[in-house]
């Protein structure tokens, strides 16, 4: 039987919608919202967490281009640390922390770039970072939701609830197999860079399996080198 019912597509490229602090999901995938303003960076400082998933506080925006949110070109520059007026995975990775101060892994910077890199250059221009700082805020939202005990990380039984919620019918069992995955420090939980890298790799395998699912029973028919070529397009 099926393996998830076809409502359940509509539901897994984005974060899913809101509990209370949540209030402007994007309407469509990353992929969509990118065209719009991006919601929430403006008040991004006042979190519960000051520099939870965030660089220091930035000092002011000389030099701030017209029509540029001040805010994000502060962070902008902050991030920018060789000030080439670009931002590389190093850079950013320098500037992304978890809940326990750690820096990003390097896997979910390059995933991240790769996502907002629309004009392929391999680093993040202004424009680009306004949509991943966008992204980086709303899976923060989502990390916050799900992390229910507070802990600062998501544990096997927390990440059931979130992927579940946001579409992707996996078993507890699947659960606990991608926190032994994914896990780098050996908590038996995910950090916030391991979780946003979970559920991207989540959505890209999800819908390579879709275009094979065309009927929507949740079985496809693999050959051994499209199963190959599906594994590897999903390495970061
Ligand atoms: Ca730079
Ligand atoms: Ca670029
Ligand atoms: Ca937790």
């Amino acid at each position: 039987m099926s393996g998830y019912p076809q409502q359940q597509y509509g539901g897994y490229q984005q974060p899913p919608p809101a509990g209370g602090a949540y209030q402007q999901p994007p309407p469509g995938g990353y992929q969509q919202y990118g065209h719009q303003q991006p919601p929430g960076y403006g008040g991004y400082p006042q979190g519960g967490h000051p520099g939870y998933g965030a660089p220091p506080a930035p000092s002011g925006p000389p030099g701030c281009p017209p029509g540029v949110d001040p805010t994000l070109y502060s962070w902008f520059v902050t991030v920018d640390a060789d000030h080439s007026g670009q931002i590389t995975a190093a850079e950013l990775q320098q500037a992304l922390t978890n809940s326990n101060w750690s820096h990003f892994n390097a896997e979910t910077c390059r995933l991240m770039i790769g996502i907002f890199d629309h004009d392929n250059s391999g680093t993040i221009g202004l424009h680009e970072f306004a949509q991943l700082w966008a992204y980086i805020n709303q899976w923060k939202e989502v990390f916050n939701r799900y992390d229910k005990d507070r802990s600062g990380n998501i544990d096997a039984g927390e990440l059931y609830t979130a992927y579940n919620e946001m579409g992707f019918r996996v078993s507890m069992a699947f659960c606990q197999l991608i926190v032994v995955k994914f896990d780098r420090a050996e908590k038996k939980s995910l950090k916030f860079d391991d979780f946003i890298q979970s559920c991207v790799m989540l959505r890209s395998l999800t819908d390579a399996f879709r275009v094979r699912d065309t009927n929507l029973d949740g079985t496809i028919q693999v050959a051994y080198e499209d199963f190959m070529t599906m594994a590897i397009s999903n390495k970061p």
